[in-house]
């Protein structure tokens, strides 16, 4: 096993690393910017390193910074975290050449699952049910709005290096294709320097509901059941389940399966997610795979009792899976909230100092922290502070200890999305699970739209 390894993360998902390390007796490397040199991740590490400004271009994502710090240090590998430079694949492939081992899938996978087109047309060969739709770029709005009309209306437009809904727009005309086609392609080239746009049918009133897998370099992969991630805000998850109130054992296996029939077609190694978009008849299509742990990771540990940094560890060091698909368990019901630093009205971030923070203790509560009393949260980074994960013997088990340590969890200080959390797990709709996309739109007055402008 690793001896020493950098964590080139911040917040609670960097704390959470720190812990695995911890327990398995791995040295570990923080690396944080000057807005961080008092944060939680750099007084959890053994040592700590100053990348430079807050800036993330200047600190977090200064690849040439962090893989000096690694090599002189001594670490044998890094952890990305999630978000940041998790998906790089340049990063990836500069860590393999540095002889730094990045505990992550090869720079190829992530690359590749980078495409959304790319993606899909790997999926359709390897028999991966996606939606209909085309695997080669849209050459221009003329062949969209062909593409559109043989697909048949409503049609989603996407970009295929897309993120965040960003260039991204359901379309239900061809009038509307031909004015989404051009403001969504320039959106693309101007966050994603990429303007490759392609078209699904648009599938109404999905559910988001992804597969957790693991797959070691001797190519035995397992699926460790769904998490449902249905409720989203603009894209931004707000509340993670496992397992989905919504699925069956026999579509659960037959996801399951298809994950795995997923991962395999690509050589997948390491931990990864493989995301399906399930329609109200339980048809589900692919839809992206993410090369990385992910933040909603916990409430798969609590189901299935397996820490997944662990495993990413083991199988980065190059160990083969220690189970079977057979001896992988489902246990009770978790739930997740995200609590972000944000006006619970306006949504928009809410920096400050944390005067005070007591947080909810007791039976089935678990905590993962990016922060404390009297830390400053800086508006210069992700406003996700904390992450709140419950565990019941069934839904609604969970659902009382979720409400239970809600009203229980004090932020003062700064705001919080917890009223929304509030009002969305007290919920009847949420309740009887019901928890399809439109959730917060439909239920929770929130008029800004998801996907149209
Ligand atoms: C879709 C879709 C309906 N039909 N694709 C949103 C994020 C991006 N990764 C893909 N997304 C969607 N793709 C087709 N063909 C609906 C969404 C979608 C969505 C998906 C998951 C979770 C929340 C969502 C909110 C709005 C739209």
């Amino acid at each position: 096993m690793f001896k020493k390894i950098l964590i080139a993360n911040r917040g609670e998902i960097a704390g959470r690393v720190i812990r695995t390390c911890k327990a398995l007796g791995i040295q570990t490397v923080a690396v944080y910017s000057e807005a961080d040199k008092d944060a939680l991740h750099v007084k959890a590490a053994d040592e700590a390193y100053l990348l430079g400004p807050a800036k993330v271009s200047e600190s977090y994502l200064n690849i040439d910074k962090i893989i000096e710090i690694a090599n002189t240090s001594g670490a044998e590998g890094i952890h990305p975290g999630y978000g940041l430079l998790s998906e790089n694949a340049e990063f990836a492939r500069r860590c393999e050449e540095e002889g730094l081992v990045f505990i992550g899938p090869s720079p190829e996978v992530i690359s590749k699952m980078g495409s959304k087109i790319e993606a899909r047309k790997l999926m359709e060969l390897a028999g991966v049910p996606v939606v209909p739709g085309i695997t080669s770029p849209l050459a221009d709005v003329e062949e969209a709005v062909e593409t559109a009309k043989r697909i048949g209306y409503p049609v989603m437009l996407k970009a295929s290096a897309g993120g965040g809904g960003i260039g991204m727009q359901i379309v239900r005309s061809e009038d509307e294709t031909r004015k989404a086609f051009e403001s969504n392609q320039k959106r693309a080239v101007s966050f994603f320097g990429n303007g490759e746009m392609f078209i699904e049918k648009y599938v109404e009133n999905p559910r988001h509901i992804e597969i957790q897998i693991l797959a070691d370099g001797e190519g035995n992969t397992v699926y460790l059941w769904e998490r449902e991630c249905s409720i989203q805000r603009r894209h931004q998850k707000v509340v993670e389940e496992a397992p989905s109130p919504f699925l069956d054992e026999e579509t659960r296996r037959r996801m399951g399966e298809a994950a795995v029939k997923a991962a395999k077609s690509i050589g997948y190694k390491n931990a990864g997610t493989i995301e399906f978009l399930v329609d109200e008849n339980k048809n589900f299509y692919f839809l992206e795979v993410n090369t990385r742990l992910q933040v909603e990771h916990p409430v798969t540990e609590e189901i299935t009792g397996i820490d997944l940094v662990a495993e990413q560890l083991q199988i980065a060091w190059g160990d083969t899976l220690s189970f079977k698909q057979s001896e992988i368990k489902r246990n009770g019901h978790a739930i997740e909230v995200r609590i972000y630093a944000e006006d619970p009205k306006t949504f928009f971030p809410s920096p400050g100092k944390i005067t005070k923070f007591v947080l909810p203790a007791g039976p089935g509560i678990r905590h993962e922290l990016g922060v404390s009393e009297q830390s400053v949260v800086t508006p210069f980074y992700d406003p996700m502070i904390a992450k709140l994960v419950v565990k019941g013997k069934d839904r609604n088990e969970a659902i009382e200890i979720l409400k239970d340590a809600l009203s229980r969890y004090v932020v003062e200080g700064i705001k919080t999305n917890i009223p929304m959390l509030q009002k969305v797990v007290g919920h009847d709709s949420f309740v009887s699970g019901d928890t399809t996309t439109n959730f917060v739109e439909k239920y929770l007055q929130d008029n800004k739209k998801t996907v149209t402008k």
